[in-house]
């Protein structure tokens, strides 16, 4: 009842894909979910190209079902780490944070399906167009590095434009978001804020907990003065972000921001660390094992299914 285009194209049970966050997405939380029949991703985000051939290989042993690299356009050592992704090939490779376009014809050649995350119909039609397989779009409710739209106005228009399957991202919690965003045309969400509380995660409890605590108006945008707009859940460091923001200087926010991920999701620091995560984390209410939240998204999605069905006469 649930299989859709995404889950032919990547070879998958269920069109889940859990979002490549920096820190976060590691080969236990990756083989969970792609274990559990959805697609798992590895982040790039925060590794070197070494530490990722040996997260790749430690995804491999944990699991055979496909997965995924998440490929960070601002990876300060991106052809290093595009060169990991080309000598040991994941099923798929997502991008983020920029336009993947010059190395998508070699990743095709070695039979990786690509799908890069795009924030607007424009770079949505420029990523059709270079080759990709099918598209992320991804709403301004999402977690990190973020666009401007929102998922129920971006996810429409981005299906209308394009042939090629498109996958919804931002604010995508539960079954109630898996049936929105496959009436607004997806063929398969993406998430990342659940599953940052999952129990295979390996980041810090204090994180999780500030996940599975979070109210709805928790998170805030920052840094839009860098060009890089960033939602963040509410802290100190943010509301310091948001003073630099306010005078307009991006070198003094680059600087504070620097290494902060790392302080939150490793250190634990709920503080003075970048907490990213999506406006959804309101709707996470406990840590739960990536299996756990698989069934019963899937299993929700269909029982919403069957009422509208019936409720449609
Ligand atoms: O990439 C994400 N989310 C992220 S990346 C990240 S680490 C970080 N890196 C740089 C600055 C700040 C944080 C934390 N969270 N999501 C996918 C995404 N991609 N959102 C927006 C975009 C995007 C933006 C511009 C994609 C393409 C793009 O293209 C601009 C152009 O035309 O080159």
């Amino acid at each position: 009842m649930l299989k859709t285009a995404i889950c032919d194209l990547f070879g998958i049970e269920y069109p889940i894909i859990q979002g490549g966050m920096a820190w976060v997405s590691k080969a236990p939380l990756v083989a969970a979910v792609s274990n559990a029949g959805g697609l798992g991703i590895i982040a790039c985000g925060g590794m070197s190209s070494e530490e990722l051939a040996v997260e790749i290989e430690a995804t491999r042993r944990l699991t055979d079902k496909p997965f995924g690299v998440n490929l960070l356009l601002t990876h300060t050592h991106i052809d290093d780490v595009v060169n990991v992704i080309l000598n040991d090939p994941p099923a798929v490779v997502t991008a983020g944070a920029g336009n993947p376009g010059k190395y998508i014809p070699a990743f095709k050649e070695k039979g990786i399906k690509v799908m890069p995350v795009i924030p607007s119909v424009a770079l949505a039609r420029r990523m059709e167009r270079t080759g990709a397989d099918a598209v992320v779009a991804e709403g301004t409710e999402s977690g990190g590095h973020i666009g401007e739209l929102t998922t129920m106005v971006l996810v429409p228009q981005v299906v209308e434009a394009l042939n090629i399957p498109v996958v919804a991202a931002g604010g995508i919690i539960d079954e109630r978001g898996l049936v929105a965003a496959l009436a607004l045309g997806a063929e398969g969400v993406q998430m990342g804020t659940r599953f940052l509380a999952a129990s295979e995660t390996t980041i810090h409890e204090n994180i999780k907990d500030c996940v599975v605590h979070a109210k709805d108006r928790d998170t805030v945008v920052t840094g839009r003065c860098t060009g890089h707009p960033v939602r963040v859940m509410k802290n100190r460091l943010s509301r310091e972000l948001e003073r630099l923001d306010a005078e307009n200087d991006p070198a003094a926010l680059e600087k504070l921001g620097t290494g902060k991920m790392r302080l939150a999701m490793v250190e634990g620091d709920t503080k003075w660390g970048s907490v990213m995560c999506g406006q959804g984390a309101g709707m996470v209410k406990q840590v739960q094992s990536v299996a756990e939240i698989i069934d019963e998204i899937t299993a929700g999605a269909s029982k919403i299914m069957s009422r509208l069905g019936e409720a449609k006469g």
